[in-house]
């Protein structure tokens, strides 16, 4: 069966990608070597969200495992731009699969400086913009205002010919406005969800656990939030959507597809199993052969119907 699909103008060949932040494609070709190579899980590989600057990121601890779910606040520790293109673009190039790397800046400034400085390399197939961030001019989360978003994305979009995706924060009254304004800013897809945003008590001291106070839910827990985001979001916008939150099987993965996603990420579930999107890619093979109905099930299901929300 012809999985193959077009997102941001890259012929992938499945619909399973990575969530950003999610596997560690360097860490695992040191544990599985080659192999990993030879049986990639993804069609295309997410990096870890870059900054211009390296960054330690939060103060321990950082994760919180949840009822079927996990709270994270690892807070963006990473090596910065030159860091990243000196000691990681390398070993990613190597993969068997167009590399999406992921940035995130607190100005326009600073966006403009990590696309610019990856518009230019070879390796880098697509940038995904993460827009869960506050402007420090504004003081708004991009990704919670359509205006700022549409700024971002009118400021960036010269500045690059490679595919952009505007990954959204799920902490939003209408996701689907924000993702318009992605695409009438020049985005090329939109992926969702990031995290909600969460905390989590000490039972003895009901103080908060992780460090830095909250940090954001994901895993199957938030999987039914996160499909009618992805339907709402699929409905409002005529570039393709890439969906995700709390996917772990071919079922899951086929949910997302059926609300109108065009492909799927896999994220917490790697924690668990690195290999989990190899599994859920051959779950979802299955699951479509069985379903019978070609390689995805249709467009989305009109939205506009009232909710009790
Ligand atoms: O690094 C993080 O703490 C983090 C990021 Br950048 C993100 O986009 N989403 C998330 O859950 N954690």
């Amino acid at each position: 069966m012809d999985l193959s699909v077009e997102i941001a103008g890259l012929r992938l060949e499945h619909p399973v990608l990575n969530g950003s932040g999610t596997f560690d494609a360097i860490a695992a070709r040191r544990a599985f070597g080659d192999a990993l190579l030879d049986d990639f899980p993804f069609s295309a590989f997410v990096s870890k969200t870059i900054t211009p600057e390296p960054r330690v990121g939060n103060p321990p601890p950082r994760i919180f495992e949840t009822p079927s779910g996990m709270i994270n606040s690892i807070g963006l520790p990473n090596k910065g731009l030159a860091g990243f293109c000196d000691q990681d673009l390398p070993a990613l190039a190597e993969l068997p699969v167009p590399l999406i790397v992921s940035v995130m800046g607190t100005s326009h400034e600073e966006f403009l400086r990590l696309v610019e400085g990856l518009a230019g390399r070879q390796e880098v197939a697509a940038l995904e913009l993460n827009i869960s961030c506050p402007n420090v001019e504004s003081g708004l989360i991009v990704g919670q205002r359509p205006s700022e978003t549409l700024s971002l994305l009118r400021a960036l979009r010269p500045a690059t010919s490679k595919p952009m995706i505007a990954k959204l924060t799920p902490n939003v009254a209408d996701p689907g406005a924000v993702a318009r304004a992605a695409e009438e800013g020049g985005a090329d897809a939109v992926s969702l969800v990031n995290t909600l945003e969460a905390t989590a008590l000490d039972p003895g001291s009901r103080r908060p656990w992780l460090g830095a106070g909250q940090g954001g839910l994901s895993g199957p827990a938030i999987r039914p939030f996160a499909l009618a985001q992805v339907r709402q979001v699929a409905a409002a916008v005529s570039i393709p959507v890439i969906g995700m939150g709390g996917i772990e099987s071919g079922a899951d993965a086929l949910g997302f597809l059926a609300v109108g996603a065009s492909a799927v990420a896999v994220g917490t579930a790697s924690f668990r199993d690195p290999m989990a999107g190899s599994r859920v890619r051959a779950e979802l093979v299955a699951a479509l052969a069985e379903a019978g109905s070609g390689p995805f099930p249709g467009p989305p299901a009109a939205v506009g119907e009232s909710t009790s929300t």
